[in-house]
């Protein structure tokens, strides 16, 4: 018989930046009780489920989440308890009922996520299952494909250019542990160039990445390819490239304004501009590379571009059910980034998984900027899935609880074993044309 609730509450713990977060746990009547943290972002979408702050004049700067807690401990507390547990989603429900706003802004979508996933922990180890066997439910766990972020810039490492992200995506290995094996040395090589060029910076950036003066964006491509080919690594067959753009983040009426370069261009300029960069360089993948509410250029973007490498939404989707469909309408992007918090419960991000690759769409599990030493979402994208994941660089630890973790699973430490690692689909390299791929029936 399926265990009931018995208990909720929640503690103010930090995250990776020294800001409070949330960790909630969750106890059975069974008495198994389990907890999770939630992560926090810098580069934010608008669209995002609110996190629940204090605000002025609050500990922390403000940022204190001791509402948030109050708001487990009450009213999710009582709502909760006694619940049985045999419907999955059911617990997900009563808590978006309870909070009645689009946004989960009135009890806070930190507060509602840590119990969601404290919820979904405590049900795996009540059932004696690891995490990703209990979520995946009827679908087909795989390992993940780590994109692994090597150079930092935009919000997440003082604006010193403007693209947030340069990853390293090595999809020529058989399995995750040589997979990250390879980033490493790729990170490992990226130090050294910097060294050499004078233009190693002394700490890193927000996820482990580093984060370099650099003359202008592109130039980090070339370390990129760089890199790769000193690790040994053969670019584009071995290890490519994908991109995060956070457009959002340097668009300002209508223009794209890249300060690093001196210029400003518009959303024919940058689709131009990815263009050439996928002539020149190993590139798979690019998100958010036009801005959040820009659904012309996303448009224009996919039509240009969407045979030859993932458009992925972040800031434009935002892990949302409605702007997944409205993606997948107007054949706006290729792929979904999947950001448990942007939308505040499991049973909603798992929603968007499934209803992305009912689509076509690629589903890419991610973590914040800010994040905790919580492995959830490593168990996530196994379960799920996915293909992907993006958890920052291999520095950290609360990047490597990610990584470790799923070394950990892989190596069937759970007693069980998912398939292998997914393959990348390098679009340019399979002569795969415009929107043939996707499935927009
Ligand atoms: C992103 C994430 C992680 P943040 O933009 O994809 O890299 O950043 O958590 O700051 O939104
Ligand atoms: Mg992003």
């Amino acid at each position: 018989m399926a265990a009931r609730i018995r208990a909720v509450r929640a503690l103010q713990v930090l995250d990776s930046r020294g800001n409070p977060t949330l960790e909630a746990q969750v106890t059975l009547a069974d008495g198994t009780a389990a907890s999770a943290q939630v992560p926090s972002g810098a580069s934010t979408g608008r669209h995002e489920a609110r996190e629940l702050r204090d605000g002025e004049g609050g500990a922390y700067g403000g940022k204190a989440v001791s509402a948030a807690a109050a708001n487990v401990c009450g009213p999710l507390d009582e709502a909760l308890r006694g619940l049985r547990l045999d419907d999955p989603a059911r617990a997900d429900e009563i808590m978006i009922g309870l909070d009645g706003t689009p946004d989960k802004s009135r009890l806070g979508a930190n507060a509602i996520l840590a119990v969601s996933c404290a919820l979904a922990r405590a049900v795996a180890r009540s059932r004696g299952l690891p995490l990703w066997l209990s979520l995946a439910g009827g679908r087909r766990a795989k390992m993940p494909l780590p994109m692994v972020n090597i150079l930092s810039g935009g919000l997440h490492a003082g604006r010193q250019i403007e693209f947030q992200d340069f990853l390293a995506v090595p999809h020529g290995f058989r399995t995750f542990a040589e997979a990250i094996e390879a980033a490493a040395a790729v990170r490992s090589r990226m130090v050294g160039i910097l060294r050499a060029d004078g233009r190693l910076p002394d700490g890193v950036a927000d996820e482990g990445g580093l984060g370099p003066r650099l003359e202008s964006n592109e130039q980090a491509l070339d370390c990129m390819v760089r890199a790769i080919e000193a690790a040994g690594f053969e670019p584009g067959r071995q290890v490519s490239i994908a991109i995060d753009a956070a457009a959002t983040h340097f668009h300002r009426a209508g223009e794209y304004r890249l300060a690093s370069e001196g210029r400003t261009l518009d959303a024919a300029g940058m689709i131009a501009l990815y263009g050439r960069w996928l002539d020149a360089y190993p590139l798979v993948s690019i998100e958010d590379a036009l801005a959040e509410d820009d659904w012309d250029g996303w448009r224009a973007a996919r039509r240009a571009l969407g045979g030859r490498c993932e458009l992925i939404g972040d800031d434009l989707l935002v892990t949302n059910p409605s702007r997944l469909e409205r993606a997948i309408a107007t054949r706006a992007a290729t792929a979904v980034l999947v950001k448990m918090n942007q939308i505040g419960t499991l049973t909603e991000t798992l929603r968007v998984v499934d209803r992305a690759e009912e689509k076509g769409f690629r589903a890419v599990v991610s973590a914040r900027s800010g994040e905790t030493e919580d492995s959830f979402l490593a168990d996530l994208a196994v379960a799920t899935g996915a293909g992907h994941i993006k958890v920052g660089s291999v520095t950290r630890s609360e990047r490597l609880a990610k990584y470790n973790r799923l070394l950990r699973i892989e190596a069937g430490w759970d007693g069980r074993s998912p398939e292998g690692l997914a393959p990348v689909r390098p679009l340019g390299h399979h002569g795969c044309r415009g929107d043939e791929r996707v499935n927009d029936a």
